[in-house]
């Protein structure tokens, strides 16, 4: 199969991350979705990575809707819980993390913008989303309803989301009153998988 995304996307590395997890190879196919010419649209009319495209010749886009399809595969080890109800409360932490990335993203576009055109107030909009959601993982962990050193879809994404804000410097206190969520990120950051996706430096 083929993955289409660029290096520096988290929601690309989730996927990334799943498939070195469960060992199932696939081609990577470089394309950046901001630069003029690219040929995301092909494969996702949303023009958005990631995509995957199966040996099938099935497209799939949008990486909550990967990620099932990976884990429709069965291929070990499960990503998901086997009870429908349980599997529910992991992807809707996935979601959160996907927020996450997506409120990181959306700084980091804003911030891109000629300094007269930035916004403050959008810039503490997404913040305040970040912060809050972070929050809400932290309480999550403490809870016992992630285990910070389990892997499975909601752990990937939150160390993706967590790794990207890392990388772009975005919320560089997130780590500030928040010792789970730390430990969590160490734990997944060490391995081959992770290591493996890192963005590049520059
Ligand atoms: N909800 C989507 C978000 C994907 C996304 O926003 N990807 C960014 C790269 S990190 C992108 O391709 N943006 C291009 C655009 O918005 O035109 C997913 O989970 O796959």
């Amino acid at each position: 199969m083929k993955l289409i995304g660029s290096y520096t996307s988290p929601f690309v590395r989730k996927i990334s991350i799943l498939l070195l997890e469960k060992g199932i190879e696939f081609e990577f196919v470089n394309e950046q979705p901001y630069n003029a010419e690219n040929g995301v649209a092909q494969y996702n009319p949303l023009g958005k990575v990631p995509a995957l495209v199966t040996d099938e010749g099935d497209y799939w886009f949008d990486s909550p809707i990967i990620a099932e399809y990976i884990e429709l595969l069965g291929v070990a080890p499960a990503m998901l819980p086997a009870d429908p109800k349980a599997a529910l409360a992991v992807k809707q932490i996935e979601a959160l993390a996907d927020g996450i990335m997506d409120a990181a993203l959306t700084s980091v576009r804003e911030q891109a913008r000629p300094a007269a055109q930035q916004s403050e107030d959008e810039l503490l909009r997404q913040r305040e989303k970040i912060s809050r959601s972070l929050d809400r993982c932290e309480q999550l962990i403490r809870d016992g309803k992630i285990q910070s050193d389990s892997l499975n879809l909601a752990t990937i994404a939150i160390a993706c989301a967590i790794g990207y804000l890392n990388f772009r410097r975005v919320s560089p206190g997130w780590c500030v009153d928040r010792p789970l969520l730390v430990k969590l990120a160490e734990t997944l950051f060490q391995r081959e998988s992770f290591a493996r996706t890192e963005p590049p430096k520059a």
